[in-house]
């Protein structure tokens, strides 16, 4: 194929979405392919796809598949008897927690053994097949407050495991872009430039809350008051 072919055909890339119940794996997908995040969600039955073009430095086209995958269990549990079929093929494995859940985390290593279970090493023609890429993400960034897990152990468990890392947050849609488009370019073995990246940057808002003069005035003097503050929510 030549190099102009190749710019206008399309990759397409399967990510799985991996990780207990109520970790935000729908949010985080939904947020990715719709820009949106809503507050109620039904726990997945099965699976859900989703899919989201996008392109990368080059001209290179991609078009993301991302998996959904929901169940209740962990990796030892009801989702595993399916896990097989959810994993065969995928270009990139993202096991996802949720900062506030210790067991979530901890999880994770049943969910990364079972997938290395059923992706033990096969080999197509003679030829042994490329496993996927494996990603950790720390998702509901925006519950700092609530944080039980230190991005020290969210670090080394990456690296102790060979995982590309990322933190993000599906309700103000911090890193969330910026995840998906990092785990392309390393598929197509593609470094992002800064601009790349900043052009993936979610610009989280802040809302302007504005108080009642005189609720801000109780016990203050009036020069140090500001009639509009600043909440990041
Ligand atoms: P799952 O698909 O992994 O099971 P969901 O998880 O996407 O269904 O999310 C579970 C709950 O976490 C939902 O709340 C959802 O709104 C919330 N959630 C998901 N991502 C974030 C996030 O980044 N920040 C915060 N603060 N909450 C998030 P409910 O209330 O519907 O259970
Ligand atoms: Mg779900």
């Amino acid at each position: 194929m030549s190099d102009s072919e190749e710019e206008i055909s399309e990759k397409q890339f399967k990510i799985v979405l991996l990780g207990d119940s109520g970790v935000g794996k729908t949010s985080i997908a939904a947020r990715y392919a719709n820009g949106s995040f809503t507050k109620q969600f039904t726990p997945t039955p099965g699976v859900d796809f989703y899919l989201k073009r996008t392109t990368l430095p080059g001209q290179r086209n991609v078009a993301i598949k991302v998996w959904d995958v929901g169940g209740g269990g962990n990796g030892n549990g009801s989702v595993s008897r399916m896990l097989d079929k959810y994993v065969f093929g995928a270009n990139a494995i993202v096991l996802v927690y949720d900062v506030t859940s210790q067991s979530a985390f901890e999880n994770l290593e049943d969910w990364l053994s079972a997938c290395k279970k059923h992706l033990a090493p096969s080999t197509s023609g003679g030829v042994q097949a490329k496993g996927p890429a494996f990603a950790l993400v720390a998702n509901k960034i925006d519950l700092e407050h609530r944080r039980t897990i230190k991005s020290d152990r969210h670090h080394r468990f990456a690296q102790e495991n060979g995982l590309l890392t990322y933190a993000v947050s599906a309700k103000s849609g911090e890193g969330v872009d910026l995840c998906f488009q990092k785990i392309a370019a390393e598929l197509l073995g593609i470094r992002l430039s800064k601009a790349d990246q900043e052009q993936h940057q979610t610009v989280v808002r802040a809302d302007i809350v504005t108080y009642r003069q005189e609720r801000l005035n109780q016990g203050q003097s009036t020069a140090s008051v500001k009639t509009a503050v600043c909440a990041i929510q």
